[in-house]
């Protein structure tokens, strides 16, 4: 059955991989699965036919058959499910790796997406001097946390799995500010995951998605 996913028109960082379809992309090319992707632009989001994909009117989308997802979380452990090589066979090993999933998206993801959120939207007001080093802590904090658990280990649990694969994926959105690299074991964990052939060809399908095209002017 075709799996298609859906990706922004244009993306914001202009196809740099920051975008949340490259995870998914990822998730496929680790899995061998092949898949389409159908582009829709900012406006078409907000439509009838891709809320009924996604209520929040958001990339990216995930559809096979009659199913179809939202959320990259849920759309990876779909994938990671049905297909080996995402999820080991053991079942406490399976279990501690969907844990690394959730940690990704609950744990590590939400101050990284307040520093973002911080810079881009909120630079211009009067506190944000003031705010933006809490932010800034609060993500280093867990980034702490993160990296002595990893110490020297090449994953966060034994093998790859599709808990590094979101962990490598929120922290690259990082790696722009220069934080990540206060932590070299995790700024060489996130390059581990670039390196893998799976990742490569990902993040080539999303840039020669994008190439060529000129970035909106506001997500
Ligand atoms: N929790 C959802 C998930 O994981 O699937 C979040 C999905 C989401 O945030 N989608 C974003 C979106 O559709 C695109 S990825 N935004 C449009 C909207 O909400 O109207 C977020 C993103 C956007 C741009 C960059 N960038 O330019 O660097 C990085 C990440």
């Amino acid at each position: 059955m075709t799996i298609t996913i859906t990706a922004f028109e244009r993306s914001p960082d202009g196809g740099k991989g920051l975008a949340r379809d490259t995870r998914v992309r990822w998730a496929l090319e680790e899995v061998g699965q092949p898949y389409e992707v159908r582009q829709v632009s900012f406006g078409a989001m907000k439509e009838p036919a891709h809320l009924a994909l996604n209520p929040f009117g958001q990339i990216p989308t995930y559809e096979e058959g009659a199913l179809a997802l939202f959320e990259t979380g849920s759309i990876v452990f779909h994938v990671a499910e049905r297909h080996a090589g995402l999820l080991p066979v053991d079942p406490n090993a399976r279990a501690r790796a969907i844990t690394w999933m959730f940690a990704a998206l609950s744990t590590i993801e939400p101050p990284i997406l307040e520093f973002a959120n911080a810079k881009l939207l909120e630079s211009t007001k009067p506190w944000s001097k003031e705010r933006l080093p809490l932010v800034e802590d609060r993500v280093r904090s867990r980034l702490q946390q993160l990296s002595t658990r990893l110490g020297t280990t090449d994953w966060l649990d034994g093998a790859f799995s599709a808990g590094d694969l979101l962990m490598v994926s929120v922290l690259l959105r990082i790696r722009p500010s220069g934080i990540l690299n206060e932590f070299s074991n995790l700024s060489d964990y996130v390059a581990r995951g670039e390196a893998r052939p799976a990742y490569r060809r990902a993040f080539e399908a999303q840039a020669a998605a994008n190439a060529g095209k000129p970035r909106p002017n506001s997500p």
